[in-house]
């Protein structure tokens, strides 16, 4: 300060007494660092105020802050990668295992005489059960009645499996002309013989297949206390 104050005083000495052109550039010159000098002063007292190291100290924790933030999230997204990997691994082994089991359970069944359809297996049981004790044969050999969900799977039956009455997983027993697969399903297209259902003994709340000469419409609902083979079908999704 108190250079530039001399610088000052100097200047004003020199204006008083300039007399050619010499004198009047130094004037200038020097007026004119005198001012650079004044600016920088003032930015060098306005950056050391409290106010500014406050904003500086502020700043400088928010980039503290920033950074710290970036590491922990760059840290849980590896974590969180690592992990997404580890399960995907594992699930995809599980898969093949399951792929694996599943087949061998196919080509066991398969020995077992259970003939292939469409992603799912049958066999036509022959000692003569009533349908709840066909339905729970069934299902102690991973089965159930079968469901019959298609022409294709109703002609299937008729090709492939035996010459005789059989029950199969449909009754209205909940409700009376309201028939119910085994798995809770509404009937949508029965394959009814002519003239059936017809309750006609009373109580006729299941359903046989009869492997007759008609392949396509041979049901009848028949009491299920009646006696008859039973067709299991066992669902593979492999
Ligand atoms: O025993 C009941 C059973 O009797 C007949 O089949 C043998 C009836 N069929 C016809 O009348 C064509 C079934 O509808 C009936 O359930
Ligand atoms: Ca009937």
């Amino acid at each position: 300060m108190e250079i530039n104050k001399n610088i000052y005083e100097n200047t004003e000495v020199i204006k008083d007494y300039r007399s050619d052109s010499d004198s009047e550039d130094l004037y200038v010159v020097m007026k004119g660092a005198l001012e650079t000098q004044r600016t920088r002063n003032k930015k060098t007292s306005e950056t050391n105020s409290p106010r500014s190291r406050c904003y500086r100290l502020t700043a400088v924790c928010l980039c503290l802050l920033c950074v710290l933030l970036l590491t922990v999230i760059i840290v849980l997204w590896v974590k969180l990668q690592t992990t997404y990997n580890s399960l995907t691994a594992e699930r995809d082994q599980l898969k093949r295992k399951a792929d694996v089991c599943c087949h061998e359970s196919k080509e066991e069944a398969s020995r077992q005489g259970w003939r292939y359809f469409n992603s799912s297996m049958y066999y036509v049981f022959t000692g003569r059960k009533n349908w709840n004790e066909s339905r729970q044969d069934c299902r102690e050999r991973g089965a159930d009645l079968v469901i019959i969900n298609s022409r294709e799977e109703q002609e299937f039956l008729s090709q492939h499996l035996g010459s005789s009455q059989a029950w199969i997983g449909l009754t209205d027993t909940d409700s009376e002309g309201v028939w119910k697969w085994v798995d809770g399903t509404a009937l949508t297209t029965g394959y009814w013989s002519s003239g059936e259902p017809n309750s006609l003994v009373g109580d006729e709340d299941c359903v046989v297949y009869d492997f007759g000469p008609n392949t396509t419409w041979n049901w009848a609902d028949y009491p299920c206390t009646r006696n008859f083979i039973w067709i299991c079908e066992k669902t593979f999704f492999c």
